[in-house]
């Protein structure tokens, strides 16, 4: 895969999409969503490929949507072209995937983290939704995805200040999984994707769609959601193998399937 704006890799059975635009601190062009979308398509269809890791630079994982690009448009443009519409298509990535963020994650970058499914942080990490800065607000499901990460209060203080956070205050609002030092970052972010990796791809895919669905539905239906698809899983041949090798006292080999 060749792109202009993200790098990619495969280590062992993760992908990686490095966001590399640095004259930009990343900003988020149009082009670069479409490359994200891209490679995350071929990562998706890639059986070999347990979860994906998405990071940046130690300076910034993306300081937003791309301001300059975005400053001349009207109304009618965004809407007729569904302006931000296309950034969904990082939430509906069906395999795990994880953050590793350092430096600036606002606006758009932070609403891409907020996309994401388990958020690794370097102590260096910034996250903010600072868009009312610049005369506008969160487009890319900013105002939605940090109310339920982190409660009303502290999404109001963000949305309506455009403050930033610092990694600790993430990590305790719950908008972060794990804060490292930022030279371990990518390490543990391997380390989280290849313990995702080593399990059923089945499975864990599933386990991503019972946990968003906490964020869709009421608890009846989420409830009911998790028990069919838990039972579902016993038509597995990986649950056969998972619960054999526990019986044996072994490592399962798991197929996917
Ligand atoms: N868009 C475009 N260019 C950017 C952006 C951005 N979001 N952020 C930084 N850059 C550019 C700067 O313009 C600068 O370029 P140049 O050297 O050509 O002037 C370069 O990156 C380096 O940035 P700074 O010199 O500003 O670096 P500092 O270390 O001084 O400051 C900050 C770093 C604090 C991160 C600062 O760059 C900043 O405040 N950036 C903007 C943050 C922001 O407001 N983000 C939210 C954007 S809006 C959004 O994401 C979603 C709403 C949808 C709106 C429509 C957009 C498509």
């Amino acid at each position: 895969m060749t792109f202009e704006f993200i790098r990619t890799e495969v280590r062992g059975r993760v992908g990686w999409i490095t966001l590399h635009r640095p004259e930009a601190l990343n900003a988020l062009n149009a082009a670069m969503v479409a490359e994200i979308a891209g490679a995350l398509a071929v990562f998706g269809a890639d059986p070999d490929i347990g979860c994906v890791v998405l990071t940046g630079a130690d300076r910034a994982f993306a300081a937003g949507a791309d301001i300059k690009e975005a400053a001349e448009r009207t109304y009618p443009e965004t809407f007729l072209e569904d302006f931000l519409a296309s950034w969904d298509v990082i939430a509906r990535m069906r395999k795990p995937v994880v953050a590793a963020v350092a430096g600036y994650a606002l606006g758009g970058g932070c609403e891409v983290v907020l996309m994401c499914d388990v958020v690794i942080a370097a102590d260096t990490a910034r996250f903010g939704l600072p868009e009312v800065k610049i005369g506008v607000m969160p487009g890319a499901g900013g105002t939605q995805r940090l109310a339920r990460a982190i409660g009303k209060a502290k999404a109001m203080d963000l949305c309506l200040t455009g403050r930033m956070m610092d990694a600790a205050e993430a990590e305790r609002s719950g908008l972060v999984s794990r804060v490292v030092p930022a030279s371990d970052l990518l390490a543990e972010a391997q380390a989280v994707a290849e313990a995702i990796s080593a399990k059923s791809r089945i499975n864990t895919m599933v386990i991503k769609e019972a946990v968003n669905r906490a964020f869709e539905t009421s608890l009846s239906e989420g409830l009911l959601f998790e028990r069919r698809t838990f039972q579902a899983l016993f038509a597995t041949l990986d649950q056969k193998e998972g619960m054999a090798a526990f019986v044996e006292k072994r490592q399962p080999e798991f197929r996917g399937r």
